[in-house]
């Protein structure tokens, strides 16, 4: 039976970090959302943990990448899955569940509610009654990052980088994904810039109302990033080749 949701998660030498009660416990709550890992050619217990837990959760299964491809390139294998399984909405989270699994219904619920919705950004925004906790340095680098982003974009867009997202399984959104990304780091990028690009050729829908940026109640910064500090350049360089490539 086709799944209402289905959830990426790409997972590269997560062993030490993977918070499998938390896993668990959401898919026992909600039998709707189908979680799909994605073992990036993982060195470490990664591929055996993973498949211990689809072994016994039906709604948890892995699709495994004989060699290490980058984020950008798992998460686009997971997504066409998912597309394939006929999920209704297809999405991904960061491993680290920095976002929250409970949110992900939440989103659901949006899409539902809105159909001319077909993207949704979960957004790191601080703000009274929420928790966001994220080092000083990484958010002010970040925000340096983004400002950028939203500017070659040309969109009023506050946070491309959260690794929560959502996206309805129109045929816009499926062709989102239907080539490999150039970027890695800042793929979600490129995945607008594709967005504008379809828009500009009258075959999608315009950015600036089809995508929503859902600011999150609870996002913490999780030790272990393999975002290290030269990647902030690299970002740049790549930032670059979008704008070359989509936007001239
Ligand atoms: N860095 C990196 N992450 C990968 C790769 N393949 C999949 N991922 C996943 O992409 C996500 C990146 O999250 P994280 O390292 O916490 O980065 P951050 O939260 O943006 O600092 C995790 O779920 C990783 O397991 C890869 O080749 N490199
Ligand atoms: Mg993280």
């Amino acid at each position: 039976m086709p799944v209402k949701t289905c959830i990426v998660v790409p997972c590269y030498n997560e062993a030490h970090r993977l918070p499998q009660d938390s896993i668990v416990d959401f898919v026992r709550r909600h039998d709707d959302v189908q979680l799909l890992f994605v073992d990036d050619g993982s060195s470490d217990r990664t591929g055996e943990l993973l498949e211990k837990l689809a072994a016994d959760h039906a709604s948890l299964s892995v699709l495994a990448q004989a060699t290490n491809q980058g984020k950008a390139e798992a998460v686009r294998r997971g997504m066409l899955e998912a597309f394939e399984r006929g999920a209704h909405y297809a999405g991904f989270w960061d491993a680290d569940l920095a976002t929250p699994l409970d949110e992900v219904p939440r989103f659901a619920r949006v899409l539902d509610d809105h159909p001319a919705l077909e993207v949704l950004f979960g957004s790191r925004v601080r703000l009274l009654g929420r928790t966001i906790e994220r080092r000083a340095a990484r958010h002010y680098l970040g925000r340096v990052s983004a400002t950028a982003i939203s500017a070659t974009l040309g969109l009023p867009v506050y946070d491309t980088q959260c690794g929560a997202k959502l996206f309805r399984a129109s045929a816009g959104s499926r062709a989102l994904f239907r080539e490999r990304f150039e970027a890695n780091w800042i793929f979600d990028v490129e995945i607008v810039a594709r967005m504008i690009q379809a828009h500009r050729r009258g075959e999608g829908p315009d950015p600036r109302h089809a995508i929503r940026e859902i600011p999150l109640r609870e996002w913490r910064d999780v030790a272990g990033s393999k975002v290290r500090p030269g990647d902030f350049f690299r970002s740049l360089f790549e930032l670059y080749r979008i704008r070359q490539r989509y936007l001239r």
